[in-house]
């Protein structure tokens, strides 16, 4: 990617307190170009802030996270569907306790509705970027909410899967710098990044393609029955914060799930994204076998958080007459991460 933003010399700030080695100067200036960003809106320092947050991970040496992992299952509540709390009741501990029997945890009403809404505006407004830029459109104001992030020096690995996902209404968060960096404050100020830190043991990062905003058709269902862990493999260290930007499960398609922790694969099938897919036999054996499906009916803001085992879907079938909103959103254990993902520093 062209470099957009020209770096001088490192501003006269002490290094942020991460627990990366090796990339001082950068995060430094991922610090400086946050508070830019936050005062100015400059698209040229939005760009360059996702470049870095690219390069914090490549040069930076991330500490391990602890093991074993996943920690012993807690004993089993009883009962069956998702856990789900309030806001008030969420710590790692009820986040690694839930995940570990059941691979999920629903929080209600985490996010605010304000934020939710404005992060709903900045999907409409990267998608119809997308859109203009796909006609041949380009200036910075363009820039701010729709330019495609390639790795410097590197290949677009995922022109193709772009291309795919914009026009089925899905766009990678860090292809839009204007809603990835509200995003990261919203992140923030919601107490995600350490809560996380505390999950994994280690500050997690996320990634380019896995993180994403969506807005899923009423007549389409773009996404079947998968489980994460056949696209990353068992060795990575992830969690979804799945966030519905809008209500859905009754007039909009929500997400199904079965919500237990089955160990691993349920399915021995290769990774083959962007649609992997677990057959409908396999999930009708697990129901069969006594998980049940669920649906539920998500209110704006709702938190659903999921690891790599989850099966899930977008919610099939027809009679839906609105679109959905919702963030997709993976956090990893850094040195878990395969770089095909391209992890940012956040
Ligand atoms: O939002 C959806 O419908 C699908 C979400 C999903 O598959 C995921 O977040 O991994």
């Amino acid at each position: 990617m062209k470099r957009l933003f020209a770096r001088r010399s490192a501003p006269a700030i002490p290094v942020p307190e991460y627990d990366v080695r090796g990339a001082d100067n950068e995060l430094r200036w991922v610090t400086t170009l946050s508070e830019a960003v936050r005062e100015t809106s400059d698209p040229a320092a939005e760009a360059e802030l996702i470049r870095l947050r690219h390069e914090v991970w490549q040069i930076g040496e991330y500490p391990q996270p602890p093991q074993p992992w996943p920690e012993t299952p807690a004993a089993e509540a009883g009962g069956s569907g998702i856990p789900t709390i309030r806001p008030g009741e969420l710590n790692a501990q009820v986040l690694s306790d839930a995940i570990n029997r059941r691979s999920c945890l629903l929080v209600r009403g985490l996010m605010s509705k304000r934020d939710a809404d404005e992060l709903v505006a900045g999907t409409d407004r990267a998608l119809e970027a997308s859109q203009r830029r796909a006609a041949g459109e380009t200036g910075p104001a363009l820039d701010s909410w729709f330019l495609p992030f390639v790795p410097e020096g590197g290949k677009d690995e995922y022109s193709r899967a772009r291309k795919w996902t914009t026009e089925t209404g899905t766009v990678y968060a860090a292809d839009s710098p204007r809603n990835f960096s509200r995003m990261v404050d919203i992140c923030n100020s919601m107490g995600i990044l350490d809560l996380l830190t505390e999950y994994f043991g280690v500050r997690p990062v996320m990634s380019v393609p896995k993180a994403a905003f969506k807005r899923v058709p009423a007549v389409d269902a773009p996404v079947g029955w998968h489980q994460d862990i056949q696209a990353y493999g068992a060795k990575t260290r992830a969690l979804n914060m799945w966030v519905a930007l809008s209500p859905c499960g009754k007039d909009a398609r929500g997400l199904s799930l079965l919500p237990f922790n089955p160990g691993g694969q349920v399915e021995d099938l290769p990774p083959a994204p962007p649609l992997l897919s677990i057959s409908d036999e396999t999930i009708d054996r697990l129901v069969a076998e006594g998980t049940p499906a669920v649906a539920p009916v998500f209110d704006k803001g709702d938190v659903l958080f999921f690891d790599t085992l989850l099966p899930h879907t977008t919610q099939q079938g027809d009679g839906f007459s609105k679109a959905r909103y919702a963030l997709e959103c993976w956090f990893f254990a850094p040195t878990t991460v395969d770089e095909i993902w391209l992890p940012l520093q956040v």
